[in-house]
């Protein structure tokens, strides 16, 4: 009988450790959610680079590395599918627009919440960005980019033709996925 009760108490200390243990969150809070686009190019092009995005107070700080661009404006936006596959971009499908908003940029408070604008080569073909966007985001739900892509494209954004900016041929592309935070 003490044996019996013995391995009770056992039993119910073991399962008292495995549910605290399945209570443990799978990260830490504290560490801000943190995204990564890889680009590549398509066809002869030689564009490449990395787009971040980083969780912070009051949204989502985006920064773009690109090489390998013509001098001057180049359309970039976060597209509704993360499929880099076909060989003109089609398959990235059009701007992320969960609200069903016309196409914008970056500032307007009516937009794609894809619309991040361009980005600005320098005479060596480079392009390094810096921003806060206040309609990405990485948790909510319905305007989440992760899992979608991020395009550049061979002209400039005018920022309000429509449905997408007269930016032209989508020349990179990478999928957007979960970063080590921190
Ligand atoms: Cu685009
Ligand atoms: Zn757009």
């Amino acid at each position: 009988m003490k044996l019996f009760r013995a391995s009770l108490i056992g039993l119910m200390l073991l399962s008292f450790g495995a549910f605290t243990a399945q209570a443990q969150p799978e990260e830490k809070s504290s560490a801000p959610l943190k995204a990564i686009a890889v680009l590549h190019p398509t066809g002869s092009n030689k564009v490449s680079g990395t787009v971040t995005f980083t969780e912070v107070a009051d949204g989502v700080q985006v920064q773009a590395e690109i090489t390998g661009l013509t001098p001057g404006n180049h359309g970039f936006h976060v597209h509704e599918f993360g499929d880099c596959s076909a060989t003109d971009l089609s398959s990235a499908g059009g701007h992320f627009n969960p609200t069903n908003k016309p196409h914008a940029g970056p500032d307007d408070t009516e937009r794609h919440v894809g619309d991040m604008g361009n980005v600005e080569a320098d005479a060596s073909g480079k392009a390094k960005l810096e921003y806060l966007d206040h309609q990405i985001s990485l948790t909510n739900d319905q305007s989440s980019v992760i899992g979608r892509s991020v395009v550049v494209h061979a002209k400039a954004d005018d920022l309000k033709s429509q449905p997408a900016g007269d930016s032209g041929a989508r020349i990179a592309c990478g999928v957007i996925g979960r970063a080590k935070s921190q």
